[in-house]
């Protein structure tokens, strides 16, 4: 009702529910909002005054205006004393002298507009006047009420003509239970009324010829009583009173000072959000540091790799010679003859020992360096721990309550790098080299062997056929044989020499290359071990992440209240 004000109002009023909301979040400063009363002066009611003589129809016409039988009426005279209706959940009466009264109801449109309904100027209430004038001076509008029956009442027009100019600014002319001329008269009477008026009082007023009864008869018709609202003149009264209402400087002023003090709070409300803004990135900063100092201790460690494997290549050369005794043993004379006959399971045992024998030293070798790593990082954990406090004051846990997690990472490195290991050896090679230098040794020897057991078998044949009393072919084969076990016996030592020497060379050789492969096995572990420990900052990581996702909806308010105070601003 009443047009653009009450809209603007409202909007602003929201707004500033909205803006001390965002404050309270943000921490920001919201005393510009909350003190001087500033958005008391928003709810400040609109002061209706009505004067005019008894039965002039006041209390008619201020119900007519909001709609409601707010005002008592009667063809008597009704109105005893100056009624000062206000909203009020209660809906009570109180008498604050014998001729004023406070009358609390709980009617919304009482909480924009307070009305003063006052008793006839013609009235034999006494004292009522000096009550009216108290809120002449306060009021926003007042409406002089003259009868359509008879608008000359001295009365009325003696009270007006003795205003001041400032009350003359203000005030309206009402011509009230129009409906009881007909049209033609009333213009007559409106001309008269003029005439009057700029005699009496030296201007012109504004004069609204309406009626009270229609008016609040259509209000309260339903639908809408259109032609009957039409009928009664309210809608230009209405028009006009809306002007009032927007044009109020004071109030302009106090919807400026509103404004203005929302958008101080506003402004606070913006510092504090990017201070938490460039803090959350300072945090975050801080975080990416706490990263990259993790991610260069995993790359020491890495780089460190070439000096962890030196002992590895130890390991690997004592287990070399354990499997150089191995084969000692099984290519003595005994054994080579046996596996002249039978297949040879050597190259298999040699390395399958070599294998399982590496697989172990490196196994133990990977649990202690995973002790060192793990402990590395509780060295680093513990200096963590302290700078996040005091830069987000989050307590993390003790790094011995992740015990549990680390227990599982060094099992999984230490056996990732055992089956490395092995793998690595068996990618070497070394049993075909071996095998191919084995098969040599034992197509050599085959020679002597045979050649033995064929001498030995012509010394037999020679012997048995006793040719000639001639012992001489039989004894010469028979040395040849022995000549040949001897030389068969001599080439098993000296083959053995060359095997075990090939299988020493390609152990030497392939050192490195044994090295390397476990050293990129050994960066994959090392690398996910620090992963397992970076994710330890999970809760820092999270709980920026919650901070982040708490300023959003902030920094979203805050852009919606800003454009909605410039729309005001502009309306203003
Ligand atoms: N026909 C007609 N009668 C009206 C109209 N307005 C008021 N009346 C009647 O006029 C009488 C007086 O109306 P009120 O509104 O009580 O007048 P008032 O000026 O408040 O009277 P007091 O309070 O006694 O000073 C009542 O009987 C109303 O029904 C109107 O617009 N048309
Ligand atoms: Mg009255």
């Amino acid at each position: 009702m009443f047009g653009d004000y009450f809209t603007t109002r409202k909007r602003l009023t929201d707004v500033v529910v909205r803006v001390l909301a965002l404050a309270e979040k943000t921490g920001a400063v919201k005393t510009p909002l909350e003190e001087n009363d500033i958005t008391k002066g928003l709810k400040n009611p609109f002061l209706f005054v009505v004067c005019g003589e008894v039965n002039a129809g006041k209390s008619s016409l201020l119900n007519g205006l909001f709609g409601e039988n707010i005002c008592k009426t009667n063809v008597l005279p009704e109105t005893d004393r100056v009624q000062w209706y206000r909203y009020g959940d209660a809906g009570s009466d109180e008498e604050v002298t014998p001729i004023l009264e406070e009358r609390f109801r709980p009617v919304d449109f009482l909480m924009d507009f307070n009305l003063v309904d006052t008793p006839g100027t013609n009235s034999v209430v006494q004292g009522h006047q000096a009550i009216t004038d108290r809120f002449l001076p306060v009021s926003d509008l007042i409406f002089w009420v003259f009868p359509a029956s008879n608008p000359w009442g001295a009365s009325t027009w003696d009270f007006i003509s003795k205003q001041k100019a400032d009350m003359i600014e203000k005030s309206i002319f009402i011509l009230q239970q129009a409906d009881l001329r007909e049209e033609a008269d009333l213009d007559v009477i409106l001309a008269h009324m003029r005439d009057l008026c700029r005699k009496r009082i030296g201007r012109t007023i504004p004069i609204y010829p309406v009626s009270g009864k229609l008016a609040i008869q259509a209000k309260l018709e339903t639908p809408f009583g259109e032609s009957l609202w039409h009928e009664s003149g309210y809608p230009s009264l209405e028009k006009y009173i809306a002007e009032v209402v927007a044009s109020s400087p004071a109030r302009r002023e106090v919807l400026g000072e509103v404004r203005d003090a929302a958008g101080k709070v506003l402004r606070s409300a913006e510092d504090m959000i990017e201070h938490r803004t460039r803090l959350l990135d300072e945090n975050e900063a801080f975080l990416n540091d706490l990263e990259n100092e993790i991610d260069g201790n995993r790359e020491k460690q890495s780089a460190d790799v070439s000096s962890k494997f030196a002992s590895m290549k130890d390991v690997y050369a004592d287990q070399g010679n354990r499997s150089q005794k191995l084969m000692r043993r099984k290519t003595g004379v005994w054994g080579t003859l046996k596996s002249l006959f039978v297949a040879d399971e050597l190259p298999q045992l040699v390395v399958r020992s070599l294998v399982d024998s590496v697989q172990e030293a490196v196994e133990q070798q990977s649990d202690q360096d995973a002790d060192t790593l793990i402990g590395e990082c509780r060295d680093h954990w513990q200096t963590v721990l302290p700078r996040v406090k005091e830069k987000l004051e989050i307590t993390l846990d003790d790094f011995e309550e992740l015990d549990g997690v680390f227990t599982e990472t060094k099992k999984r490195f230490t056996r990732k790098m055992g089956l490395a290991a092995k793998q690595a050896v068996i990618n070497l090679k070394i049993r075909r080299g071996l095998d191919m230098r084995l098969a040599q040794r034992r197509s050599k020897l085959k020679i002597w062997i045979y050649m033995c057991l064929v001498l030995l078998l012509c010394a037999g044949v020679a012997g048995s056929l006793r040719l000639g009393m001639y012992p001489y072919p039989a004894l010469a084969c028979l040395a040849g044989g022995a000549i040949s076990m001897l030389v068969f016996i001599v080439q098993t030592y000296r083959t053995r020499k060359q095997v075990i020497a090939g299988f020493v060379d390609q152990l030497i050789n392939s050192q490195s290359q044994f090295v390397d492969a476990l050293g990129s096995d050994y960066r994959h572990g090392v690398r996910d071990l620090y992963i397992e420990y970076t994710r330890l900052l999970e809760t820092v990581r999270r709980h920026i992440a919650a901070a982040k996702l708490e300023l959003q909806p902030n920094l979203e308010q805050w852009n919606r209240l800003f454009l909605e105070l410039k729309e005001i601003e502009q309306e203003l």
